[in-house]
């Protein structure tokens, strides 16, 4: 039984890959829709077989019921199914989740580019270019004009970019245990996190932190009316940033900034990882009450110093 999270250690748990392997199969289940041939919506989930059904038709309402009603003529969904062998499935732990106290942009700025500094000197040799960098290139994807980005930017330490496709590299193959959901969802409520948003963005930055390469992910909505985004990483966890961009802009975008630059095995192995290793998450982490700036600060200074990160190696 999960404790709730007032009961918690105020530590969050160190947690590694659970060897294990689930005993039955397991399906990645699917769903992309797109208007007028433009992505609209996306969904995914992985299932036992006797939950296959369900969550299809889950998955399909959701990318119906997407777009508007008056672009019903030019709609088109796809649903795939995939089985996963048993030993692909890496069992794995959600970060544990802490908020930032803030009610306006600038508080929030101000707490990234403090955290950068902070974080970023583990990997940089000139930490003040490589926090100014990354802070530009955030700026560069919140612009009116910013041309929306279908997946995340890879960044070396610099803060320059590593090239892949135009469209960014995608994390998918994520899924979560009914009860862990569940579980996650009480916490999120008591802390008064509603919607679907958070708990798929804390799986994937649970995903893409778990990769040794990835220091530390950066994450603004491209929904114009979601103002709340988020900094991950090892040590420190799932930051939630509420007022990370104003209300209306439509850009947005993820940064995964990396521990080194990689050479092209070590980028190709990663984003093979990303895009294709299912990823499932069966125990809810705990959601932490939010703390003010320099407290957060102090408590995140605290947890970089500390030689041991929240997830090992997947191996
Ligand atoms: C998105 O799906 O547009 C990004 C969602 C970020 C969620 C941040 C949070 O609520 O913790
Ligand atoms: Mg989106």
């Amino acid at each position: 039984m999960i404790q709730p999270p007032e009961k918690m250690s105020p530590t969050p748990p160190i947690s590694g890959m659970d060897q294990g392997e689930p005993a039955e199969a397991l399906y990645n289940v699917r769903m992309r829709t797109s208007v007028n041939g433009k992505h609209y919506s996306g969904g995914e989930e992985i299932l036992p077989e006797k939950d296959i059904e369900e969550g299809v038709a889950r998955l399909f309402k959701r990318g119906f019921e997407s777009p508007p009603r008056n672009h019903r003529a030019e709609i088109s969904i796809s649903l795939k199914v995939d089985g996963i062998a048993a030993e692909q499935i890496r069992k794995w732990e959600l970060l544990p989740v802490r908020q930032l106290e803030s009610d306006n942009e600038e508080t929030t700025k101000s707490f990234i580019r403090s955290f950068l500094a902070l974080s970023v000197k583990e990997i940089s040799s000139e930490p003040e270019k490589s926090v100014q960098n990354i802070l530009d290139y955030m700026d560069s994807f919140q612009k009116p004009w910013a041309s929306p980005m279908w997946g995340a930017s890879l960044l070396a330490p610099s803060g320059e970019i590593v090239p892949t496709s135009d469209h960014g590299v995608r994390t998918t193959h994520i899924g979560i245990r009914t009860e862990a959901r569940l579980d996650l969802l009480t916490f999120a409520n008591s802390s008064g996190i509603s919607g679907r948003r958070f708990p798929e963005a804390l799986m994937l930055a649970s995903k893409v932190i778990a990769q040794p390469l990835v220091h530390l992910e950066i994450c603004v909505s491209d929904d114009p009316s979601y103002t709340t985004g988020y900094i991950a990483n090892k040590k420190t966890g799932y930051i939630r940033l509420p007022h990370i961009k104003k209300a209306g802009l439509t850009g947005g975008g993820r940064i995964y900034l990396l521990h080194h630059s990689p050479d092209t095995e070590e980028l190709a192995d990663l984003l093979s990882e990303l895009r294709g290793r299912a990823f499932l998450f069966d125990k809810a982490s705990p959601v932490y009450p939010p703390q003010k700036l320099t407290d957060l600060l102090f408590t995140c200074e605290q947890e970089l110093k500390c030689p041991h990160p929240i997830h090992s190696s997947p191996g």
